[in-house]
């Protein structure tokens, strides 16, 4: 039949949807006594029963997928996107700095590495656990460029690349309110526990906290 040889051409989607359409007519035109309902080749099903597993089959993959889905969607919406959700906005993007012979990055809401430039590697320095809040102390800078004093988002990255003869790799962000996102600094406090100074107007908002800086004074 032209459709059988048509729906070879077809990319997989196509094929699998047009299949799936094919079917119905075939069934419908059946129960409507219009098309014959022979046993198929070899196994001595009718096409009726052929139609009707496959349509139970694309069912149940389409449930598959489908419950799949609303698993990572539950999974998104339980993490902790900060106050108003307000990272969420910021998923999926990055930014980095250079320090000696690595690039460091942090990616929102996702993970933090420490980038070899000599060609030896990705290392993961931690991935998003949750939001805390703490307190900076740090002088003033006067390219404004630094976290200040006063309580202060820091959103901990946790169980990144295990270290040599050590726990895994982990990362504490402070987030300082800036015009644009910025990687200011890059620290390794103890062996494998890394403080990254992060400006980012995301935390100019409403930090619940007194003491934070707000756009108003910037
Ligand atoms: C690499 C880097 C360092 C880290 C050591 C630990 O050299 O990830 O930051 O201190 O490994 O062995």
């Amino acid at each position: 039949m032209l459709v059988y040889n048509l729906e070879a051409y077809l990319p997989a989607f196509a094929r699998d949807y047009i299949h799936e359409k094919l079917n119905l007519v075939r069934v419908w035109l059946i129960e409507n006594g219009m098309l014959a309902d022979n046993p198929t080749k070899g196994g001595g099903e009718t096409r009726l029963v052929t139609a009707a597993r496959e349509a139970l089959e694309t069912a149940k993959s389409d449930f598959t997928s489908k419950t799949a889905s609303l698993e990572e969607q539950e999974k998104d919406l339980a993490k902790d996107y900060g106050p108003k959700d307000i990272f969420r906005a910021l998923k999926g993007r990055c930014v980095s700095t250079d320090v000696g012979e690595y690039e460091y990055q942090l990616c929102w809401m996702d993970r933090t590495m420490q980038k070899s430039k000599k060609g030896h590697g990705d290392t993961t320095m931690g991935n998003y656990v949750r939001i805390d809040t703490d307190t900076a102390d740090e002088e003033d800078r006067a390219d404004g460029k630094g976290l200040g004093k006063g309580k202060r988002m820091v959103l901990r990255y946790e169980n990144g690349n295990g270290c040599w003869n050590g726990p895994n790799r982990r990362t504490d962000v402070w987030l300082a309110c800036a015009e644009k996102d910025e990687l200011w600094r890059v620290s390794e406090s103890e062996k494998c526990v890394y403080r990254m100074e992060v400006g980012t107007p995301a935390a100019c908002e409403d930090v619940n906290e007194p003491g934070a800086k707000n756009k108003d004074e910037l």
